[in-house]
C-alpha cells in the first residue's frame, strides 16, 4: 500500500490560509508581528530562494539560527520543497559545526549574521556546504553587506527577489521531513530523522491532550527552537492550532523572560528547572511582574526538583507540569498534567504512547527500576550513518530512552538516572568524554573524569576528578585555568562547575574507571 502524500509545511503554515485564518497573528517579534499570511508568503519565498539554488527533495539545510520568523521561513520553506531542515545549536563550537555539516552533507546553510563567524572559521574544510544565506543581524541590519565572493547571499534580499508562490513537494507521510542532532556518549552527536508525520502525531497527542491548545493561545518558550523542546513549544504546537507564538532572539535572562511574559501576555509558558530556578532569585518578581496571562507552565530537559516546583507554586500560584520527552521522540510522552500531578515525578503517559520498565529482559513490577522504553508515532526513523547506535536506540515500535525509572502503584513515572554516563547541563546533554578530552589536551592534566553533580537547587552540571600531572600544583588558580581552558574549546556550558584534585582514579581490574565510585563520592 502507498503511504498518504503529507507535506508538513502544508499542514502547518498553508492549512490556515484554507481556513480563513490569513489574518491571524502567527509571530510576535520583537516589535513586529506576522499574520498566518505573511508567513505563508515567507515560507513560499523561503522554498523558492532554496530551490532556485539548486536545492532538491532530501537535501539537507542547516539552520544556524536565533529564534526569529526567518526560522519558521526556513524551517518550512525547506520541508515544503522536500528538502530537509537540521536545526542546530547554536551555542556550539565551530568544530561541532564542522562535524555536522560534514556528517550530514548539508549543501545549504540560513545562518543569522551573529553567529556566521563560526562559519566561516571551517568553511574551508567543507565538502558539501555550497550556499549560505545570512539573515541580517539585529544590530544595525541597514548597514550590514554580505561578502558575495563567498558564496553568501543575503537572505531578506534572496526572498524579495523570489516568487510568492510555491506548490509543495508531494512528500510522503514517511518521508525525512527534518533532523535534530542529539548529543553522543562518544562525543559526536547523531543525526535524529524525523518524518512529514512526525510532527503532527506531537500536536494531536502532547498539543491536544495534555497543553489543550487552540487558536486563542499564545506560546512562549524559554528554550530555543534548535532543541526538540522549543520547536515544538514555540513552533510546531501553536502553528498546528492557529495559535501565535513569540519569538526573542536574545538570551533568556530572567528578568527578560518576566518582562516578555508582562508584554505578550502568553497562556503557554515553556521553561526549563534552571530557568525557573534563576526566575525565583528576581527580587519580589511576582509583585513586580504581571504573569496572570498563563494558564500552564511546562517544564522539561532535566527533572524538576521537588523545591522549585513547591516554591514557584507559593510565589506565582501555578503549577509546573514537568515532562520527559527527546529528541528520538520529538516530544513529551510522560508529563505531569492538569488534575494528574505529583511533584518531583515525571507524570504519567501521555494518551498515545506506551511506556515498559526493562531490567534484564523484562518488564519489571510497580515500585522496581529499569530502563524506560516508550513507543510512539512521533518516533524518529533513526540515526543517519551510525547503524550501531540505531540499533540500540531504536528496537522495533519501541526505543531505549536510555534513563533509569521506576513506576508507582498510580502509574506515575520517576527518574532515577541516566543509564549511562551521560549528564546534562542547563538541560542540555553533554558527553563527560569530551569534556575529559579536552581536560586532557592541557599540559597539566594526566587524567580526568567528568560526572554530573547536583548544585544547590538539585540542578545537574558537569563536575571533574583531575588527576594533575607532578610539577603542578592543585590549587584555585589552576581551577580557574582548567575551566578557560575547556571554555575556549567547548561550548559554555558544558565547562566543569567544581574540579577536584585526586591522586588518582578508582579503576576496576580491567582498568576501566568506577565511575560510581566518583559520584558517590560527590553526592557524599
Ligand atoms: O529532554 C526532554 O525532556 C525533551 C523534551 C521534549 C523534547 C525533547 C526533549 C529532549
Amino acid at each position: 500500500s502507498w503511504t498518504p502524500v503529507l507535506n508538513a509545511a502544508v499542514y502547518y503554515v498553508d492549512r490556515h490560509i484554507e481556513e480563513g485564518r490569513g489574518e491571524k497573528t502567527a509571530i510576535y517579534y520583537l516589535d513586529q508581528t506576522f499574520t498566518y499570511g505573511q508567513v505563508a508568503e515567507m515560507v513560499n519565498r523561503a522554498g523558492n530562494t532554496l530551490r532556485s539554488l539548486g536545492i532538491l527533495r532530501e537535501q539537507r539545510v542547516l539552520l544556524l539560527l536565533l529564534d526569529c520568523p526567518a526560522f519558521a521561513a526556513a524551517f518550512f520553506g525547506a520541508m515544503k520543497i522536500g528538502a530537509v531542515p537540521i536545526p542546530v545549536n547554536t551555542l556550539l563550537t565551530p568544530a561541532d559545526y564542522l562535524y555536522i555539516l560534514q556528517d550530514s552533507r548539508a549543501t545549504a546553510a540560513v545562518v543569522s549574521a551573529e553567529l556566521l563567524p563560526g562559519l566561516l572559521e571551517v568553511k574551508h574544510q567543507l565538502s558539501y556546504l555550497q550556499h549560505i544565506l545570512v539573515v541580517p543581524p539585529l544590530e544595525n541590519p541597514q548597514s550590514f553587506t554580505v561578502p558575495t565572493d563567498l558564496g553568501l547571499y543575503d537572505w531578506d534580499e534572496a526572498l524579495a527577489g523570489a516568487k510568492p508562490f510555491l506548490e509543495p513537494e508531494a512528500t510522503s507521510a514517511d518521508e525525512a521531513a527534518f533532523w535534530l542532532y542529539s548529543s553522543g556518549t562518544t562525543g559526536f552527536p547523531k543525526g535524529t530523522i524525523h518524518l512529514h508525520h512526525d510532527m503532527i502525531v506531537c500536536s494531536a497527542t502532547y498539543g491536544r491532550h495534555v497543553l489543550n491548545i487552540t487558536e486563542n493561545d499564545i506560546t512562549y518558550s524559554v528554550a530555543r527552537l534548535f532543541f526538540a523542546y522549543g520547536l515544538g513549544n514555540a513552533l510546531y504546537f501553536p502553528f498546528g492550532a492557529g495559535a501565535a507564538t513569540v519569538l526573542n532572539p536574545y538570551r533568556p535572562e530572567p528578568v527578560k523572560v518576566l518582562e516578555i511574559v508582562q508584554k505578550y501576555r502568553p497562556t503557554l509558558y515553556f521553561g526549563v528547572p534552571t530557568s525557573y530556578t534563576a526566575i525565583l532569585q528576581v527580587p519580589e518578581a511576582a509583585q513586580r511582574y504581571d504573569l496572570s496571562s498563563i494558564r500552564f507552565c511546562a517544564s522539561a530537559g532535566e527533572a524538576l526538583p521537588r523545591p522549585i516546583f513547591e516554591q514557584w507554586l507559593a510565589t506565582f500560584g501555578l503549577p509546573i507540569y514537568d515532562g520527559i520527552g527527546s529528541t528520538e521522540m520529538a516530544h513529551i510522552f510522560i508529563t505531569n498534567k492538569p488534575g494528574a500531578y505529583k511533584a518531583g515525578s515525571s507524570g504519567t503517559l501521555v494518551p498515545g504512547y506506551r511506556a515498559r520498565i526493562i531490567s534484564e529482559g523484562r518488564e519489571v513490577p510497580v515500585g522496581e527500576i529499569g530502563n524506560l522504553m516508550v513507543s510512539g508515532d512521533s518516533a524518529a526513523a533513526g540515526y543517519w550513518n551510525k547503524h550501531e547506535k540505531s540499533k540500540e536506540t531504536f528496537q522495533g515500535s519501541w526505543i531505549n530512552t536510555g534513563d533509569k525509572y521506576y513506576k508507582d502503584a498510580e502509574g506515575y513515572y520517576w527518574h532515577v538516572g541516566r543509564s549511562d554516563d551521560m549528564l546534562k547541563a542547563g538541560g542540555i546533554w553533554v558527553s563527560p568524554m569530551e569534556v575529559e578530552n579536552i581536560l586532557m589536551e592541557h599540559p597539566a592534566v594526566l587524567e580526568s573524569v567528568v560526572i554530573g553533580h547536583i548544585d544547590e537547587d538539585g540542578l545537574s552540571k558537569p563536575k571533574a576528578f583531575v588527576v594533575l600531572k607532578p610539577g603542578f600544583e592543585p590549587g584555585p588558580a589552576m581551577v580557574k585555568e582548567l575551566q578557560n581552558h575547556v571554555k575556549k574549546s567547548a561550548a559554555p556550558y558544558k565547562y566543569p562547575r567544581w574540579i577536584e584534585f585526586v591522586d588518582s582514579l578508582p579503576r576496576t581490574a580491567s582498568g576501566k574507571i568506577r565511575r560510581y565510585v566518583l559520584r558517590n563520592l560527590s553526592t557524599a
